[in-house]
């Protein structure tokens, strides 16, 4: 058997999914057809480690449909989407993953993906690479590339061929624009406040949402809140991105003044200890708090349970805390990320643009990995615009170029002002 997975009765489901994710994803889907004219992977052996839902379902048909072979495993324990993963199954493509495996069972899947002996590896952490690097090195030799999605693997790598330890060459697919400036602001934007609507239901019109962090995912949630009729604070450190929000038509306060404020909390920094017990103090009765941030420990929980007389579950995602002194405090997913634990992570139309960096990224590394050195790789910036123009074209849009007397006017240093 090539797979394990929850259940094979699962597949009929998943492949709905899969399907409606295929007809939100029109980038991949015409590089599908490129790839099944011009095979571009063919004879390559993909090994993937990366979250099994309906998006990545799309890709690793495009990958097959292209001319590889896959072996396929979850890259979290929570991500796998256990209908899809018995899709891809019972398509006899080979995944390993199941929904809230166990560490030891997480190691074992992706060691199957490696039995296969790959020449290409996909990661999403970096969980595979590592795994090939520390248990598995004799593999390594055969292996073209690999790409990684994720900064944080990204930034592990990158400290690994400092050290002249990294075995093959890798793409760092996150450093695109067309994914991560795309993931980050419509992505998390969108999917974070679906996330609150469906834990909560609340009106966000009249609102006020506190944003913690103006980087690109605070951005996101703040453009998209304001949008819905909220009014938006902003809490920042860097001076920069405070006067971006500033001008950008939001208030900006410290979060001791913006605890007293808020009717929604969302934290958005990477830093711990964004909202805590002198928070929790002051919020009104009926605050609702959550997390789009990548760590759990933005909101202390720990504070919170301290000052709590009792909690529980009133919606799925959504517990409320009653404090000693009346108010009522409700904590979304668990201070978790609240658009992958209570909605579905980025929309379709936003991985379309991830995954189809993933699969330029993979067909370069077949037609020319073997002449890179054993360093991580930004993706050449033409492929950004390509994917971007791709993009346009899917959704019906065209947009100017330069004519040629236009051309050589930029580049005519003589010419005056
Ligand atoms: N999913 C995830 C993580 C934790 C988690 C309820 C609280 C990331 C990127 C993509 O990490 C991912 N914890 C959960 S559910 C859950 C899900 N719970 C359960 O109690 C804890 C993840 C990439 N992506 C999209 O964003 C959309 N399609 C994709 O492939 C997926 C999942």
């Amino acid at each position: 058997m090539n797979h394990k997975v929850a259940d094979l009765k699962l597949a009929d489901a998943g492949r709905l999914r899969i399907e409606w994710a295929e007809s939100r994803m029109p980038v991949l889907m015409a590089l599908r057809e490129k790839g099944r004219r011009e095979q571009p992977l063919k004879g390559m052996r993909i090994a993937g480690c990366l979250h099994v839902t309906k998006e990545t379902a799309v890709l690793v048909r495009t990958l097959i449909a292209a001319g590889a072979e896959v072996s396929w495993s979850g890259c979290n324990p929570l991500s796998t989407n256990d209908e899809v993963a018995a899709a891809l199954a019972a398509e006899g493509i080979s995944v390993y993953a199941w929904h809230g495996l166990s560490v030891e069972e997480f190691y074992w899947c992706i060691d199957r993906t490696l039995d296969f002996k790959p020449t290409l590896t996909l990661d999403d952490g970096a969980d595979l690479i590592f795994q090939v690097h520390k248990n598995h090195q004799q593999l390594a030799a055969q292996v073209i590339g690999g790409t990684e999605e994720t900064t944080t693997g990204v930034q592990r790598l990158r400290a690994m061929a400092g050290d002249g330890k990294l075995l093959y060459p890798v793409y760092a697919v996150n450093d695109s624009e067309t994914k991560w400036d795309f993931d980050n602001v419509y992505g998390t934007g969108q999917s974070s406040l679906d996330g609150i609507l469906r834990a909560t239901s609340v009106l966000l019109a009249g609102k006020t949402v506190v944003v913690a962090g103006y980087g690109h995912c605070g951005r996101g949630v703040a453009m998209r809140a304001a949008g819905m009729g909220a009014s938006v604070i902003a809490t920042e450190i860097r001076p920069t991105q405070a006067l971006k929000a500033v001008l950008e038509g939001l208030r900006v306060l410290p979060m001791d003044e913006a605890a007293r404020l808020g009717d929604i909390f969302v934290t958005a920094t990477g830093m711990k200890d964004i909202l805590v017990g002198r928070h929790f103090d002051v919020m009104k009765d009926g605050a609702i708090i959550c997390n789009t941030g990548h760590y759990d420990c933005e909101i202390n929980i720990g504070d919170l349970e301290q000052r709590a007389k009792s909690k529980r579950e009133i919606r799925q995602s959504n517990e409320e805390y009653l404090l000693k002194d009346g108010r009522r405090v409700y904590l979304l997913a668990k201070g978790r990320l609240i658009n992958l634990a209570a909605a579905e992570g980025h929309p379709s139309e936003v991985m379309d643009m991830s995954f189809a960096n993933q699969f330029l990224a993979l067909c370069e590394l077949a037609k020319n990995g073997r002449k890179l050195e054993k360093q991580v790789y930004a993706l050449p910036p033409e492929q950004d615009q390509e994917l971007a123009r791709l993009k346009l074209t899917t959704m019906g849009l065209s947009i100017d170029a330069l004519s040629a007397e236009q051309q050589a006017y930029l580049s005519d240093y003589s010419a005056g002002t």
